[in-house]
This record gives C-alpha cells, sequence and structure tokens, in this order.
C-alpha cells in the first residue's frame, strides 16, 4: 500500500509551480496504479486555455470559485466546491479562477513527472503510449 501526505509533496519535484497552477502530484505513472491523482492550485484571476490531447482529465473542485467554457460550443460551467468536470472528448477549454481554487485531477495515462503544458494547451504524449495508439 501506498501512503502518502500532502505535506511530503510540497517542495519537492513532485511539486511542479507554473505562472497560472501549481500541482502536487501524490500518484504518477511510476507509482503503478494506471491513473495519476494530483491536488493543484489555480492561482485567482487566471485563464488556462488547455487541450489534452493525450489523456483524459477528471477534476474535483474542493476549495474556490471559477468557471470552464469549452470551445467548442462556447459553453462556461461555474464551478465552485463540489463540482466535478471530465474531459472525456479530449475537449478544449479554459479555466478561469475568479478566487484560488484547488482541484483533485485524475489523469489517464497517468502524468510520468513533471509534464507543463505545451503550446498547444497539451502534455506530451507518455512514451510508451505512441505504439499502443498508433499516435502522431
Ligand atoms: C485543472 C487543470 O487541468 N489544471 C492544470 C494542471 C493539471 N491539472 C495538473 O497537472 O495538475
Amino acid at each position: 500500500m501506498i501512503v502518502k501526505k500532502l505535506a511530503d509533496i510540497v517542495d519537492t519535484d513532485r511539486e511542479v509551480d507554473t505562472p497560472n497552477w501549481t500541482s502536487r502530484r501524490l500518484l504518477l505513472k511510476q507509482d503503478g496504479m494506471g491513473f495519476s491523482l494530483h491536488d493543484t492550485v489555480i492561482k485567482e484571476g487566471t485563464a488556462t486555455p488547455m487541450w489534452y490531447r493525450h489523456h483524459l482529465e477528471a477534476v474535483y473542485c474542493i476549495e474556490g470559485r471559477g468557471e470552464v467554457e469549452t470551445e467548442s460550443d462556447g459553453r462556461v460551467h461555474p464551478i465552485e466546491a463540489g463540482t466535478v468536470y471530465a474531459l472525456d472528448r479530449h475537449d478544449k477549454h479554459v479555466l478561469r479562477a475568479h478566487t484560488r481554487m484547488r482541484m483533485v485531477c485524475v489523469f489517464n495515462p497517468p502524468v510520468s513527472a513533471d509534464e507543463v503544458h505545451d503550446e498547444s494547451g497539451a502534455y506530451p504524449l507518455p512514451a510508451d503510449a505512441e505504439q499502443e495508439l498508433g499516435a502522431a
């Protein structure tokens, strides 16, 4: 069994800080669960365009307020503690934080380390997933 505390992650290489968010990566690919689990703080006032082409992500808000907009239809969904959104269609989206938000995020396939968004708002495809998906 793996047992960890958030305090064990803070200030280690499992804490990834960017201008818009700080991701505390509780479980990663190397933990062997088949998904990764993150406790992510979204910084107040930020707007982050994202497009996880290679991953599915579920995001559960446990603190704060904001909104997520799906690019395909322009729909804006309010987010507060207790709201989950799941990017089941690899949806292009923009996350806006009206306040500091704390989100529990699950990625499949798992994030492996210190990924940050590329210029399209994606994380790179994991190397061993390329064969499985026949990806470009
Ligand atoms: C909610 C979201 O996708 N934020 C970007 C960071 C990502 N969730 C992560 O790596 O924790």
